[in-house]
């Protein structure tokens, strides 16, 4: 078991009021770690230093290849790291220690990125109706306030600081209370790489406290949150005090939608690793799938042979595919909407039910479930779960497709599964939704512009488009006239 400290102006320090939280394994219960339980007062102590770090420490003066370059050493330190930083991710959140060798990948990746992309930034000259050399450039927001939740504790900490970095922000990342371990160790690397004191502070604690007084302070000047659309309303409200700039990446009830003419065995494989990879525990989880009618029967039958190959258990363990839900409070909600399922009338095929065993008594596990002859009217088929629960939905006509994948309060991911190109490309661009794929489900590439319509969030994260969140617009006007105005 490890003691951490938190990270506020280069200090590991405790909470103010020296209280811990246990950080456990929920696979097993283990006890991983204490992290200290932070309050308002400690985030306001971050912020503090965040904004002096902004205002006047020697952040502001680096050059962006300065910058670029300490991000690529962060890059670096993630690499070097790379087995223990997976290894201990799937500790705290229970992926499948494939996945979060892969998640560790792509957050050096992400920092790389933008390692890249700090000597880019540039603005323009405009030619104005006067005498003026007119030009435009791009400044750091300030102060960020950066809300990150537990499903990929490390790749959304790297989503966040990168872009904030490179363009040159301080910022004090609140990972979710109940997995801070690798932002922890994050934290360690960028002190390490020699990114200065208080230009990155990490607060550990509950979203009432230390999340609530990130998103409303006024020493702020941007918050970004994932999460969910909840806790997404309540920091945009908060966020209002003093018109922050907000960036929101929410919830998502998404359409994986299968055409009769598509490759039958690539669209079993996608439907499977759209609603199940992570546990479900994804926004952008495929977790609604549509069926045209007519191969709705075989596409069922292909999913219900290959499900007994997600194997359950501790991600660490070989071979295992879906690990436990992250707390027993989360599985409980997911357990909720089975129920539900069950008595809107939807046909449960297989999972949903806890797995018997030793090797699961302690752990918040459940087996991936399907639900067939679900209705688009039904919750389960209208409310995020985020967990391994997937609702089959068939369909008889293009537009019967179209119509259901955009009937939801969200807008996140949507994917296609056709042989035939015009079709895809009409569907998708009919599909109200940030993310789309076409016969495949899920890759994600830090180059493009992450983020969805409608209640599913505002902005964009990653690529080009991810930096534009970070940073401000600034004209500047020369004049050149040598005269005096002579107006009055
Ligand atoms: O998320 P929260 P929870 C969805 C998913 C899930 C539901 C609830 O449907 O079942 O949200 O999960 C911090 N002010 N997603 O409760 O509350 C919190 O400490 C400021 C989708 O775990 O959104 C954590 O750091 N911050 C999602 C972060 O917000 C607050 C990922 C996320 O927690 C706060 C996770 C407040 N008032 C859940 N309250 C996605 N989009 O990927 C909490 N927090």
């Amino acid at each position: 078991m490890k003691r951490y400290g938190m990270l506020i102006d280069g200090q590991w320090v405790p909470a103010r009021s020296g209280e811990t939280r246990e950080i456990r394994d929920p696979a097993d219960g283990a006890l991983l770690a204490k992290v200290p339980e932070a309050g308002r007062v400690d985030a306001e102590a971050a912020v503090d230093a965040a904004r002096a770090a902004f205002d006047a420490g020697p952040w502001r003066k680096l050059t962006a290849q300065d910058r670029g370059k300490l991000l690529f050493r962060v890059g670096e330190g993630i690499r070097a790291h790379a087995k223990r930083l997976a290894e201990l991710e799937t500790r705290n959140c229970g992926k499948p220690l494939a996945e979060a060798a892969f998640d560790v990948a792509d957050a050096a990746d992400c920092f790389e990125f933008y390692g890249g992309l700090a000597t880019k930034i540039h603005g323009e000259t405009m030619q104005v109706p006067a005498n003026s050399l007119s030009y435009v450039v791009r400044e750091p927001v300030g102060v960020c306030g950066q809300i990150i939740p537990w499903n990929y504790p490390l790749l959304m900490a790297a989503w966040k600081l990168s872009p904030a970095l490179a363009a040159g922000n301080t910022a004090v990342l609140k990972p979710s209370e109940l997995t801070p371990l690798t932002a922890l160790e994050l934290g360690r690397i960028i002190c390490e790489a020699g990114i200065p004191a208080g230009v990155v502070n990490i607060v550990t604690g509950p979203g009432a406290g230390p999340g609530e007084a990130l998103a409303a302070s006024p020493q702020v000047d941007k918050v970004a949150f994932t999460g969910g659309t909840v806790t997404g309303r309540k920091v945009m409200t908060a966020a209002s005090g003093n018109l922050k700039k907000i960036s929101l990446e929410l919830g998502g009830k998404n359409p994986n939608i299968v055409f009769a003419d598509a490759d039958l065995e690539c669209a079993v494989d996608g439907a499977l690793f759209g609603a199940f990879a992570n546990q479900g525990e994804v926004c952008s989880a495929g977790s609604r799938l549509l069926v045209e009618r007519s191969i709705h029967a075989r596409l069922v039958e292909g999913m219900l042979k290959k499900i007994p190959r997600i194997k359950l258990g501790h991600g660490l363990e070989p071979g295992v595919k879906m690990g436990p839900l992250v707390s027993a409070a989360h599985r409980d909600k997911v357990e909720s909407y089975i129920e539900i399922g069950v008595n809107e009338g939807a046909k449960l095929l297989c999972g949903g039910k806890r797995p018997k065993g030793r090797a699961f008594a302690k752990g918040h596990f459940l087996e991936p479930a399907i639900f067939d002859r679900v209705k688009p009217s039904m919750r389960i088929a209208r409310e995020e779960i985020f967990g391994p629960v997937l609702a089959v939905i068939p369909f008889d006509s293009e537009d019967e497709a179209v119509s259901i994948a955009n009937d939801t309060e969200y807008g996140l991911a949507a994917a296609v599964w056709t042989k035939d190109v015009t079709r895809a490309v009409r569907v998708i661009s009919r599909l109200r939704a940030g993310i789309t794929w076409v016969n495949t489900y899920h890759p994600t590439f830090n180059e493009l512009p992450w983020g969805g319509y409608k209640a599913s969030g505002m902005g964009r994260e990653l690529g080009l488009y991810g930096i534009e969140e970070y940073l401000e617009t600034k004209q500047v006007n020369i004049n050149l006239d040598e005269n005096p105005i002579g107006w009055y």
